[in-house]
């Protein structure tokens, strides 16, 4: 039976950068997840006739927050929910799922790379029929709506068996839970050379790959030792914890520490990667070689012809403006276009959906390809194992190669975590103020050449975003750029991305933070870091 329950606006809980994030105890509060999903659902027009996907990474209230969703979804008369088996669904599998469907929305619970378990965060995102994050028009409009709304709808049923396969019924909806690597295999398949990939292993290639008690795991074994044949213990921290076995699922040489000591040990294998907890992120790693992000990005573009899914070459490629511009020297020699975007992957949409841009990457380890509209950790690694095996070159080999082609982008991030919110958007006020007096100016022995700060115009729909990030720029020789996080739950995360080109091969050094420090130094004078924010230095630096 249909219920319509009423309910407490939530105010001040603007979706950010990938969904809405908070701590799990405040979705558990009576009516908080509540309003948030019908919120959701009238900002899609409501979901009445529709089908929709569900599902998430397994954190702490995953499954309890499904059986509320999947009651909501047949009070509001949605036709058919789609629901990953024990409620697991990562991002890109989500995002396959609602194309392959051809669903009108998705529905994943996640705060991705936070922390889960009942005092840690929880998060939830809505993606719309490309099966990709809805873009700002409709979170503005789920935003109005949680601060507006007195009732939700729901449907008076027991609880689904969520670890049986198959379709039932609650009221006007069909419920169909389904496996959740199933399609999301299917379509790795078509994309990439399997056959190659399974001689390299045959051969004795070996690789190690961090699922860090995400939701990654049961899509690494099925994929990598089922399909691939990669030796049985590739895939460690497989199974996925409520709280991630109280780590931080975040595939950076920090959190992935065991990882990163593995692949710069004396008989490190060939290959290390992680992903984060729910799958979209990637860290990739060689022997005795870490690629950053950027890096990354950019070889997969230089590269990606070598797999069957992009034997063509690619339309384009975007990135997201704090990335490091390596891509964009890419794209350059290819003669194919370089787009720059805010941070979030809802940006990339309207690019994939006309075939502007075939790939697209964030420095936060985000990289995908028009196969989904999200982020895709397990796809860049096989696209990684793909080139390794047709090129037959180490990780290190081919960065090598890459960087005397291209030249090499020397690149970090520095994250000041739960500072004080003020005091961060002050800093921001004040850098910002400061913009139209920097070019021209010289710093440590730089000249600035453009300050601003960025405002993307979606080519597609013409959409604006603005104060997307501020960018000090020194020509093509190095960068800066200073935002807030948008995906924190906790105080505010400054974050500093400091990038220098050196096209010179003997000017190589590995010690990346050294060949940054004039940055760092830049950044320091031009914000004032330590007054505003209290703080001697960064909590974490990637
Ligand atoms: C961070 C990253 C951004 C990424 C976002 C979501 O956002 O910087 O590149 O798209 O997380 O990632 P922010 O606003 O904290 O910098 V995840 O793996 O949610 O889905
Ligand atoms: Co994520």
């Amino acid at each position: 039976m249909t219920k319509t329950i009423d309910t407490q606006p939530i105010s001040g809980q603007r979706p950010g950068t990938s969904g809405l994030r908070a701590k799990t105890r405040a979705f558990m509060e009576p009516g908080y997840l509540e309003n948030f999903i019908q919120a959701g659902f009238n900002a899609l027009g409501g979901v009445e006739g529709k089908s929709l996907v569900l599902g998430g990474d397994g954190r702490f209230y995953n499954e309890r927050a499904i059986q509320i969703i999947m009651k909501m979804a047949a009070g509001n008369k949605a036709a058919r929910v789609v629901v990953g088996r024990e409620g697991i669904l990562s991002t890109p599998a989500a995002s396959a799922e609602i194309r392959v469907r051809g669903c009108d929305a998705g529905i994943i619970l996640s705060a991705s790379h936070n922390p889960g378990g009942e005092n840690e965060d929880f998060g939830v995102k809505f993606n719309i029929s490309n099966g990709g994050p809805a873009p700002e028009s409709v979170t503005d409009a789920i935003y109005e709506f949680t601060t507006t709304i007195t009732t939700y709808q729901t449907h008076d049923a027991d609880d689904v068996d969520l670890s049986a396969l198959g379709e039932s019924s609650m009221g006007p909806t069909v419920i169909e839970v389904v496996d959740p690597v199933e399609n999301y295999a299917k379509l790795m398949r078509t994309l990439f050379d399997y056959d190659a990939i399974r001689a390299m292993f045959a051969g004795g290639f070996k690789m190690r790959f961090d699922a860090m008690h995400a939701v990654t795991g049961p899509y690494a074994s099925a994929i990598l030792e089922g399909e691939l044949g990669a030796a049985a213990g590739t895939v460690f921290n497989g199974k996925p914890l409520p709280d991630f076995g109280g780590g931080h699922p975040d595939p950076n040489p920090v959190h992935a520490h065991q990882l990163m000591k593995e692949m710069f040990s004396a008989d490190a294998p060939e290959l290390g990667a992680a992903s984060d907890g729910d799958g979209d992120r990637n860290m990739i790693v060689g022997r005795h070689c870490y690629v950053t992000p950027s890096d990354s990005l950019a070889a997969l573009a230089a590269n990606a012809h070598l797999a069957p899914g992009y034997a063509d070459g690619l339309a384009g490629v975007a990135r997201s403006m704090p990335t490091s511009r390596a891509v964009d020297r890419v794209a350059q020699a290819l003669g194919i276009s370089a787009f720059e975007t805010p941070t979030g992957w809802k940006f990339f949409g309207n690019l994939l959906d006309t075939n502007k841009a075939t790939l697209c990457g964030e420095e936060s380890a985000g990289t995908s390809s028009n196969h989904v509209r999200e982020k895709d950790g397990l796809w860049a690694v096989l696209l990684w194992l793909n080139i390794l095996a047709a090129r037959g070159l180490s990780v290190a080999e081919l960065m090598q190669d890459h960087w005397s082609r291209f030249g090499r982008d020397y690149y970090s991030r520095h994250d000041y975590e739960g500072v004080d919110k003020a005091a961060a958007e002050a800093l921001m006020a004040a850098l910002r103020d400061k913009l139209p007096e920097l070019p021209g100016t010289p710093i440590n022995g730089m000249t600035v050449t453009a300050a601003d700060d960025f405002s993307y115009t979606d080519p597609v729909d013409g959409s604006t975003s603005a104060k997307q990030g501020v960018r000090i720029v020194f020509g093509d020789m190095a960068r800066v750029v200073f935002r807030l996080s948008g995906t924190g739950t906790v105080g505010a995360t400054l974050r500093v991305y400091m990038e220098k080109f050196e096209d010179d091969p003997s000017q190589q050094n590995e010690d990346t933070q050294q060949m940054l420090s004039v940055l760092a130094d830049a950044a320091q004078s031009l914000a004032g870091i330590k007054e505003h924010l209290s703080r001697d230095a960064p909590d974490v630096m990637t």
